[in-house]
């Protein structure tokens, strides 16, 4: 998950059995993680204050805690461990990003020429799906573009040579 600044987590409650201002609660995060959360000192409300991101951490640990306003003030403490879900926040990436295969002209069909490997931070090893992008694009040794149909003709004028 990447949840931005100002997202409400969970709220947190304490009971406090006595009455009046020693009964009336103010909340305080006594320890935290990284400084990415806050709490609302009256409602007990959890804010993310900064991004989370999943790829980077996944849980966060959190120690609450409630103070009354007695006196002597007494407090209650308690912890919540927050658990980042994941989303797809990260694109797949070559790397690098431009590669240089060989294939010999005698090669046989089917045999493998170049292997590429994708990283996506979101995805698990092997799960990637790669494909080729249309139109496949070719040029002849003088570094001219080859189209399609001269392909063809320069196939069916060796085919006649023959
Ligand atoms: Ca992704
Ligand atoms: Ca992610």
């Amino acid at each position: 998950m990447v949840a931005f600044s100002g997202s409400n987590v969970t709220q947190v409650s304490a009971k406090d059995a006595d009455f009046g201002e020693n009964a009336r609660l103010t909340y305080k995060i006594e320890r935290a993680s990284y400084n990415k959360f806050q709490i609302n000192s009256d409602t007990g409300v959890i804010l993310v204050t900064q991004p989370l991101d999943f790829d980077k951490q996944n849980t966060y640990s959190l120690q609450v805690i409630a103070v009354d306003n007695g006196w002597p003030a007494l407090t209650g403490s308690a912890a919540v461990l927050v658990t980042v879900v994941d989303k797809n926040n990260h694109p797949p990436r070559f790397v690098p990003i431009s590669q240089h295969a060989q294939a010999t002209e005698t090669a046989k069909l089917n045999s493998v020429i170049h292997t590429l490997t994708a990283v996506d931070r979101d995805a698990l090893p092997g799960s990637l799906r790669y494909s080729l992008v249309e139109p496949i694009t070719a040029v002849d040794r003088d570094g001219r573009d080859v189209k399609t149909n001269t392909m063809f003709k320069v196939i069916e004028i060796i085919r006649l040579k023959v």
